[in-house]
């Protein structure tokens, strides 16, 4: 790819996109006041007609015989998959091959409509919901880089066939510099001929999500901005409760709830009953439980302090009184930090809206190689923490000492927005809206209870080993070996959340097997106790696990552990963590 247009939007610095974006630049306000019902329910009728596989968002599964269709996987563009298909020794590499770029089943994606029917998981409330007469106009914006064929494709349909045409003034797709074939003139033509709503921006250099979600909000002209992934599908009226509070409030920010399409068999389901968005220090994306007044009022917006980032709605007027998103913020990551910290500190607010609904595939794997450019997300969260984390920034870097001395680049355009706005404090972001986060995801965390090898008394020549095993598995003894890392996995933490991890992992040991001796396995850790609640008894020598007391004991000859009642009588029973925390 080379550079020619989009060197129109990199030299351009933010804030001149505040004159130079082609949005209005007027507040919309509702002429009235009046409410009505805007399902569609002519289509909403079509849709529970349809048949077929992956309909209703059931779970759908490729048999045997779909092997000879794999050809139609292959194509780089409309109508040119009428070819007649064979099955060759190839055919099965190629649905790993579309595994492995992708990162979910894109060969069953092929195969499922791409105007399929989903089902309607919303609170039973929402569906007698009303919502404003006037709302607002809406550009659609989807970055894509390498998007697949089919699932991109779906989500454009889904938007158009779930909008209400008066609302939805276009669908941009930015193509992020695709290499794929199909991302060019096929899709170019595809949608001129089947949906003309929907056009595309192609980027000829790769520029990642964030400035291709700027140069797509740049050109859109529709009153609010929603952006999307480019594998996700809108629900049945998605759009209304999305654009009411922004009508009402134009400094408003609302996503909808974002449903699961799974990766393996395209089943759309909820992800959980609502949550609010946070981050842990680290700036991994976290979920803060409902507040009991948002637990009252199921269908109406609540208050959210971060975005996920992918799926939201904003005025054009709003965005660019923010400056956009950061320019400097390369490929993926940390964009959902920096909008959301900048709503909330300058003046705005953020919501989700339970009964707007989008599904979307969260990936099995991320399948992108770098782009060679280093440790960009890293760069990018030193850019926002440096930009509005204040002195709070200081726990990221305590987790991450390698940010210390990572170059941001310059920063003088966040930080004149900050100041042109008077944008308040991070602490002040801490203590009024993320006010419950410090008590799930402490910025300084206590220490941890005991940490190093974990020896039994009856055979002092063996130790707890997790050998590096995953999710779901079993783990036993070994030889003590400690200083000998290649040859297992000896070294545990007891942590504050008190739970037991192998050292460096966030995987952790886990009793979900209420029969005698029940086995211990690995699961990711939750921090939440429950299966994962171990505490040590320094005087006895007990690794305890629950609140309904069991004791890790084993069978050194077999070199097996499990949990059983505690037994003072026992020595198998009897552990020596090598560091214990006497405080
Ligand atoms: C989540 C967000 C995503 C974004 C990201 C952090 C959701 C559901 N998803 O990760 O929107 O906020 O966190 O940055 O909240 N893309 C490009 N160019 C690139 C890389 C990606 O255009 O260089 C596109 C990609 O095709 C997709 C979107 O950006 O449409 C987001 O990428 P993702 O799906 O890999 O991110 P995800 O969902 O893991
Ligand atoms: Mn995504």
């Amino acid at each position: 790819c080379t550079v020619v247009l989009f060197r129109l939007f990199r030299g351009t610095k933010q804030i001149e996109y505040a004159q130079k974006h082609n949005g209005p630049s007027a507040v919309f306000t509702p002429a009235t006041n009046e409410k009505i019902d805007w399902h569609n329910y002519e289509s909403i009728q079509k849709d529970m007609d349809r048949t077929g596989i992956g309909e209703h968002g059931h779970p759908a599964h490729l048999t045997a015989s779909d092997s000879d269709k794999y050809d139609e996987l292959d194509r780089t563009g409309i109508g040119e998959h009428g070819h007649p298909a064979h099955l060759t020794a190839s055919d099965s590499d190629k649905y790993d091959e579309l595994y492995k770029v992708n990162g979910f089943n894109a060969a069953l994606s092929d195969k499922i409509a791409l105007d399929r029917a989903l089902p309607d998981i919303r609170n039973k409330g929402c569906k007698t919901k009303k919502y404003l007469k006037n709302l607002p106009t809406v550009s659609v914006i989807v970055p894509f880089h390498n998007e697949h064929w089919t699932t991109l494709l779906r989500t454009a349909h889904s938007v158009v066939n779930r909008s209400p045409p008066e609302l939805l003034k276009e669908v941009i797709l930015v193509d992020d510099c695709s290499t794929k074939a199909f991302s060019k003139k096929p899709l170019d033509d595809y949608l001129a001929a089947n949906l003309t709503k929907v056009r595309t921006v192609h980027l000829p250099e790769r520029s990642g999500l964030i400035r291709a979600r700027l140069a797509g909000a740049h050109i859109a002209t529709g009153e609010v901005l929603i952006f999307l992934d480019s594998h996700t599908e809108a629900n049945v009226n998605w759009l209304p409760p999305l654009l009411e509070p922004i009508a009402q409030n134009y400094k408003t920010c609302v996503c909808p709830f974002i449903d699961v399409i799974q990766y393996e068999t395209f089943e759309y389901r909820a992800q959980d009953e609502g949550a609010r968005g946070a981050f842990d220090w680290e700036l991994f994306y976290k979920r803060l439980p409902l507040l009991p007044e948002d637990l009252k009022h199921p269908t109406e917006p609540f208050k959210s302090p971060v975005m996920a980032g992918g799926l939201f709605a904003i005025s054009q007027k709003f965005f660019w009184e923010l400056g956009g998103y950061d320019e400097g913020l390369d490929i993926w990551g940390g964009e959902q930090y920096e909008l959301s910290f900048k709503i909330w500190m300058c003046g705005g607010q953020m919501y989700d809206a339970p009964c707007s609904r989008v599904g979307h595939i969260y990936r099995k794997f991320a399948p992108f190689p770098n782009p060679g450019k280093g440790d960009f997300v890293g760069r990018n969260y030193k850019r926002v923490a440096e930009v509005w984390m204040d002195e709070y920034a200081e726990f990221i870097y305590k987790r991450r000492p390698k940010y210390r001395s990572i170059d941001p680049g310059d920063l003088s355009v966040g930080l004149g927005i900050r100041e042109r706005l008077k944008c308040k404090s991070f602490k002040w972001f801490m203590e009024t809206i993320a006010f419950d986060l410090p008590l799930k995801y402490p910025p300084i965390e206590p220490d941890d209870f005991a940490y190093g090898e974990i020896r039994n008394l009856a055979a002092p020549e063996f130790c707890v080993d997790t050998e590096f095993k995953e999710r779901d598995q079993e783990f036993g003894l070994q030889e003590c070996n400690k200083d000998n890392k290649k040859k297992g996995e000896q070294n545990f933490t007891l942590t504050w959340h008190k739970d037991i991890r192998p050292h460096g992992r966030s995987m952790c040991w886990d009793v979900s097997d209420y029969r005698d001796k029940g086995k211990v396995v690995l699961y990711p850790c939750h921090g939440g106790k429950g299966n994962q609640y171990w505490k040590y008894d320094i005087d006895k020598q007990w690794l305890i696990h629950g609140s309904n007391p069991r004791c890790l004991d084993c069978d050194p000859g077999q070199k097996k552990i499990y949990v059983t009642k505690c037994d003072t009588e026992s020595k198998t029973q009897r552990w020596r963590f090598e560091h214990v925390d006497m405080k």
